[in-house]
């Protein structure tokens, strides 16, 4: 079994080598991978936040936080391929809440720490249909449009929320402040809620399939998940919608609407694990994926210094 990043008190009970080894390796590596700041972790997730509010503004409502909150944007650039999705009453009610949430994630990260402007964001079709081929290892076609249709956008906003969570959880435990601490476990609380509504729809349309593909929705959960624990770390923190019973709560069941740990513990990643997936690279240190330019604040831009 791979070892999950489980609250530090099991690990000091259980590992007291594998603690001793993490810790040592982290005082005695970079600045880039050192502990990071308060104020570094609060920033860092901005990014997804960002990415997550315009993602869900647009499909909602076919404009972003320009029109709706444009103070928050601070001078950053328009998102590029924002597009309204194809939605039934029920699931673009849904998704324009997620909108309006992200929007106050936002303002509560920025009221708390100064933080930075929008980075160029890529939702592009073009974007989306990138990841699912890597996902399933081949070129799909027609390539998948997250636009086209509730299945498919709720296949999209699958693969954003659940890496805010883990990076959430891993946040957590490095933060001093307990201010900070309350603002992280807050905006955990609601990102989580959120992977669960995503979840909850695609479990009930797990056998579906994903048209034109001959493919059902578990296996696009499945194969994005397994994409994410490749670029993130080669390591399971991620687990789609029907997994092996071993994976399952208790190891009893395949049914998986919730993804944790053996004790069903959330799972927690670190900011560089989080930056590998959303740039899509596997490496920290190159951009790419939902942010062509990379992502701001001093963790990323730490990483991106390193690159020459
Ligand atoms: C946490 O930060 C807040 C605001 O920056 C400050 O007022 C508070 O004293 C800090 N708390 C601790 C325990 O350092
Ligand atoms: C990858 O996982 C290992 C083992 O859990 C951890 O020590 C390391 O810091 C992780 N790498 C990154 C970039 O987070
Ligand atoms: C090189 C380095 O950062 N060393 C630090 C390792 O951690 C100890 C205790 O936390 C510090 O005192 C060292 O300065």
């Amino acid at each position: 079994m791979a070892v999950h990043k489980i609250p530090i008190i099991l690990l000091i009970v259980l590992f007291p080598l594998i603690t001793i080894e993490a810790r040592s390796r982290r005082n005695s590596s970079s600045s880039s991978s050192a502990s990071h700041s308060d104020v570094d972790l609060l920033e860092f997730p901005l990014n997804l936040e960002y990415l997550e509010a315009e993602f869900f503004l647009y499909g909602a409502l076919g404009h972003g936080l320009d029109v709706v909150d444009p103070h928050l944007v601070g001078g950053g650039p328009t998102p590029i391929g924002g597009k309204v999705a194809v939605l039934g009453p029920l699931v673009r009610d849904v998704i324009l809440q997620f909108a309006y949430q992200e929007v106050g994630h936002l303002r509560a990260i920025k009221r708390r720490v100064k933080g930075f402007p929008r980075p160029l964001l890529d939702i592009r079709r073009e974007t989306f249909a990138r990841i699912m081929d890597s996902a399933f290892g081949r070129r799909l076609l027609p390539p998948f449009d997250p636009y086209a249709n509730e299945i498919n956008y709720l296949l999209a906003s699958y693969v954003i929320p659940y890496v805010g969570l883990t990076g959430y959880v891993g946040a957590n435990q490095e933060l001093q402040n307990s201010t900070s601490k309350r603002l992280v476990a807050g905006l955990l609380g609601v990102e989580s809620g959120q992977d669960a509504v995503i979840r909850a729809l695609l479990y009930e349309r797990r056998e579906l399939p994903v048209v034109p593909y001959r493919l059902t929705v578990a296996e696009f959960t499945n194969r994005i998940s397994m994409l994410r624990d490749h670029l993130g770390n080669n390591s399971v923190k991620d687990e789609g919608l029907i997994v092996s019973v071993s994976l399952g709560a208790e190891g009893r069941v395949t049914g998986n609407i919730l993804a944790g740990d053996r004790d069903s513990v959330a799972y927690a990643r670190t900011p560089e694990e989080i930056l590998r997936i959303i740039y899509g690279s596997g490496d920290e240190h190159v951009p790419g994926g939902f942010y062509p330019n990379g992502g701001d604040g001093a963790i990323a831009k730490s990483h991106l210094q390193h690159r020459n």
